[in-house]
């Protein structure tokens, strides 16, 4: 069986995804997530220009081969564009395989080693009343696991509050999960992490008083503090019992997360912007981490994603894949398969995607009692509709960035 045509797909329906969709010389397809948010067009050229050309003509079964001949034979290893380009062709060949065997995909990853996966979803208001309402909300929803984040009083636009996105065309709705805006620069927040340490864990006092000890709450630090600003909050969240705190300091330095561990039993998880194993060994060897954050989409595909988690489970860390917005809902679907198969299961986010981007993605997955399943469909289970994505242009659309008082540029 052989690769016979690969389309790369961009479509921007409420927001820019860039898909790979490959087809076999006896008419099977598989798609492949390739979306990075604010750099999308990067990715779009790297497997156009330099992967499609290669992929015509290969073994479409041949899975391993073909990402080792893609690691390999560019020279240039890992970084965030790299490794979205070759998660893409990844997933998109195992969808293939999954088809040809008959089965969904996490049959072939080893079979179900759970009955659904727990999903939390992004509570958020820009106050403690509001951000009480998300809450609930999500709690009506059936989330049984929430993020919490909050404004800080003083500072204009922060991230996660989704009453502060708002993105062209949609001004007024709420924006849980989009912090891309559709504009030709990047919108500028700003940020006091001495306001934020001094605000949060009242936050978490008044979020545990209101819904009580047991519902995990998790917080994403989203890579704002120091090392000992990290320490500071995950001691100062100890009583309210995070499920994790996540992206609590730059991890580029794995050893900063030393100092971090020595002083706080808060659970941590990072790696969302993470692409190999290598931006883990440290965090893995040495248990700095209790969960590894990385989304199939950014890391390589699930055969680089899941030699990261195997290696993880010999230290006792979980999953817990990405999953806002902008991971599609092939690259979701492609981690529930993951989730589902792997002993070390943490926590799978989950962002509900919006009604034009289903419309573009024909999803099977469903989502009942707090818990994921992707679904039996052979393959991924996701088809994309050509002519809806046609709809959809791409649009400029970039991450905030953050100033703090004085001016300085500061981690978003
Ligand atoms: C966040 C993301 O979901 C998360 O944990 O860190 O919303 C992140 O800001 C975006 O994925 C960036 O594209
Ligand atoms: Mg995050």
């Amino acid at each position: 069986m052989k690769i016979d045509r690969a389309e790369v797909i961009v479509t921007s329906p409420d927001r820019n995804f860039v898909t790979l969709k490959l087809t076999t010389d006896d008419g099977l397809t598989g798609l492949g997530d390739a979306t990075l948010n604010g750099r999308e067009l990067a990715v779009v050229s790297y497997l156009a220009d330099h992967v499609v050309p290669l992929l015509i003509g290969r073994d479409a079964h041949a899975i391993e081969d073909t990402w080792q001949f893609l690691y390999r034979s560019a020279y240039w290893r890992r970084g965030p564009v790299t490794m979205a380009a070759i998660a893409a062709v990844d997933v998109a060949l195992w969808d293939i395989k999954a088809k040809a065997a008959g089965m969904p995909l996490y049959q072939l990853l080893g079979g179900a080693s759970r009955t659904g996966l727990l999903a939390y979803g992004h509570a958020s208001g820009k106050d403690v009343p509001e951000l009480f309402d998300s809450v609930r909300s999500h709690l009506e929803q059936g989330y049984k696991a929430i993020r919490i984040q909050t404004g800080v009083p003083g500072l204009r636009a922060i991230y996660g509050v989704a009453s502060n996105v708002t993105v062209a065309g949609n001004e007024g709705k709420r924006y849980d999960h989009e912090p891309a805006q559709r504009a030709p620069l990047p919108v500028e927040e700003d940020w006091d992490t001495r306001a934020y340490l001094t605000h949060l864990p009242g936050v978490f006092e008044a979020v545990r008083s209101e819904f009580g000890p047991d519902i995990p709450l998790l917080h994403d630090g989203h890579h704002r503090m120091t090392p000992i600003q990290a320490a500071r909050l995950g001691k100062a969240l100890e009583p309210y019992d995070l499920f994790w705190l996540e992206d609590c300091t730059p991890a580029e330095n794995q050893d900063a997360l030393r100092l971090v561990r020595q002083h706080t039993t808060t659970p941590l998880a990072i790696g969302e912007v993470f692409n190999t194993v290598w931006d883990y060994q440290t965090l893995i060897t040495e248990q700095l981490i209790d969960y590894v954050r990385s989304a199939v989409t950014h890391t390589g595909g699930i055969s680089a994603l899941r030699k990261i988690l195997d290696f993880a489970a010999q230290y006792q860390i979980k999953s817990g894949m990405h999953g806002p917005t902008d991971i599609s809902p092939v690259g979701m679907a492609a981690a529930m398969h993951l989730g589902l198969a792997i002993h070390n299961f943490g926590i799978q986010e989950y962002m509900k995607h919006g009604a034009l981007t289903d419309s573009v993605f024909q999803q099977s997955f469903t989502w009942s009692d707090g818990l994921l399943h992707p679904g039996d469909k052979p393959g991924i289970g996701v088809e994309l509709d050509t002519d809806e994505a046609g709809k959809y242009p791409y649009q400029t659309a970039y991450l905030p960035y953050n100033r703090l008082a004085d001016g300085t540029v500061h981690d978003w």
